[in-house]
């Protein structure tokens, strides 16, 4: 039986401007854009604010209306993303099963966990203590036996909420509260099911399973296992920090075209750094994997001068390691692989780029991840229509990713060589996604060690 906590912060932005200014607490707090005569979005509402109505994604100027004396702030995205990056450092004390889904929230999987810190209830009250005292904000937390239910927990008590459901609860937990709570229920979904009377998530577990089937297919399926609490998902996590992300591309037609070939490692670097930040990780070593036409394969590797999380250097050590490769020979694929992680904060030692150039990253990844992927990319990368590998974001759990990012299947490369299907393209995630056919050189190199 899995112990999963899911924990999200409480108020985020708002929160930490509270946190930042004591004179704003306890009073209203709108972070999003502008002022309240502005166009745009509320990004973030402080609880006192939520008394007259405001939440996120109302317009500024109904929000100005609603609570005429809020204070209104800009958002400080990159002050978000650090503050998000020391609770994430936080909750992989705990166990290295930590899965972000957003700038504040994740999903742990404890169950591993409990000889050194306790069952999942102390393990959640430490956490919070944690992030309390060493980040100054409050947090809220579900305990269950999936992550659906911990998810459903954690939103049920906010602000500074504590919910344990334990195993054998969930059906009898989930029974009471609307069907809306229930994840793949939108309001098309809620309103065929109140067709059938269907307003509780116990009524919706009260209906035939097979009934369900018959009129939502496959989704109907679905429904009727989460309405008992029912979820097989995992918490995927970086797991040993020994690991690696990486990313693989198959071109549609073999190329020996440079520009081609250095605008995919730049995706690539771009695709692994951004993933890097949004694990709280840098890497001391990097990758690059080549194989051409004839399907000879090599992987070259270089220590960094400093660990990093950053596109430029991953870019610039695989350009270098690769141009001494590229030869005119047509390629079939191309990988970027970064590997020997520390945590950003305990290699803060380390950290010597440039805080203006960080906060511009930090700002950039802030805009994708509201956004979406494609909200920015670099300029040498526009008109490219080269795939861009950080659309897939696997900080983000595939329900709340964007459709185009829906997981949309690798297509499977029409022209398979040696029987073997390789996918377009591919994000490889430490060795439980390892390449399936081991390189057929492996030259090391390792300057700087
Ligand atoms: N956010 C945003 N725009 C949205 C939703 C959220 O910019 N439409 C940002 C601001 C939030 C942060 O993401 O502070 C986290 O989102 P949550 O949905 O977790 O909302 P909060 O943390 O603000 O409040 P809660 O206490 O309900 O979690
Ligand atoms: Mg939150």
């Amino acid at each position: 039986m899995a112990t999963i906590l899911h924990v999200d912060l409480d108020a985020f932005f708002a929160a930490v401007e509270q946190r930042d200014r004591p004179e704003l607490r306890g009073r209203p707090v709108i972070v999003g854009g502008g002022g309240p005569n502005q166009r745009g979005v509320v990004s973030a509402a402080s609880y006192e604010a939520r008394r007259f109505g405001v939440h996120s994604a109302m317009p500024l100027q109904r929000a100005g209306r609603l609570c005429p004396n809020a204070v209104f702030l800009p958002v400080d995205g990159a002050k978000y993303q650090s503050v998000s990056r020391e609770v994430m450092a936080i909750l992989r004390r705990f166990t290295p099963l930590v899965e972000p889904i957003s700038i504040d929230e994740a999903f742990l999987d404890v169950t591993g966990s409990a000889a050194l810190f306790g069952d999942g209830p102390t393990v959640a009250a430490r956490i919070k203590a944690a992030v309390r005292d060493e980040v100054g904000l409050t947090i809220s937390v579900g305990v269950a036996t999936t992550k659906l239910v911990a998810k459903i927990a954690s939103d049920l008590r906010k602000p500074d909420g504590l919910v344990v459901v334990p195993p054998g609860d969930e059906a009898a937990f989930l029974a009471p509260l609307p069907i809306a709570r229930l994840w793949g229920v939108g309001e098309q979904t809620a309103a065929a099911l109140r067709e059938y009377g269907v307003r509780t998530i116990g009524d919706l577990a009260a209906l035939p399973a097979d009934l369900l089937v018959r009129r939502f297919g496959k989704h109907g399926a679905a429904l009727a296992e989460r309405a008992r609490g029912i979820d097989a998902d995992r918490v995927v996590g970086l797991g040993d920090p020994a690991k690696s992300i990486g990313h693989e591309h198959t071109f549609d037609v073999d190329t020996s075209d440079r520009e081609t070939l250095e605008r995919t490692l730049l995706a690539m670097a771009d695709g692994v750094a951004g993933r890097l930040r949004s694990s709280g990780l840098r890497a001391a070593t990097v990758t690059v994997k080549i194989r051409d036409s004839t399907f000879r394969t090599i992987t070259r590797q270089r220590s960094l001068p400093e660990p990093t999380d950053l596109t430029e250097p991953i870019y610039r050590a695989v350009l270098d390691l690769a141009r001494r490769e590229l030869r005119g020979q047509r390629i079939r694929l191309l990988g970027v692989t970064a590997s020997h992680f520390g945590e950003s904060d305990q290699l803060a030692l380390f950290a010597a780029d440039d805080p203006r150039r960080r906060r511009v990253v930090e700002a950039a990844d802030a805009v994708r991840r509201r956004f979406g992927e494609r909200a920015m990319t670099r300029a040498r990368l526009i008109g490219s229509r080269l795939p861009t590998p950080f659309e897939r974001d696997p900080g983000t759990a595939p329900e709340r990713r964007g459709a185009h990012a829906a997981d949309a299947p690798a297509r499977p490369r029409k022209r398979s060589a040696g029987g073997a299907e390789a996918p377009t393209d591919r994000d490889t995630l430490g060795d439980t996604d390892a390449p399936d056919d081991p390189p057929a050189t492996l030259d090391i190199e390792r300057p700087f060690d």
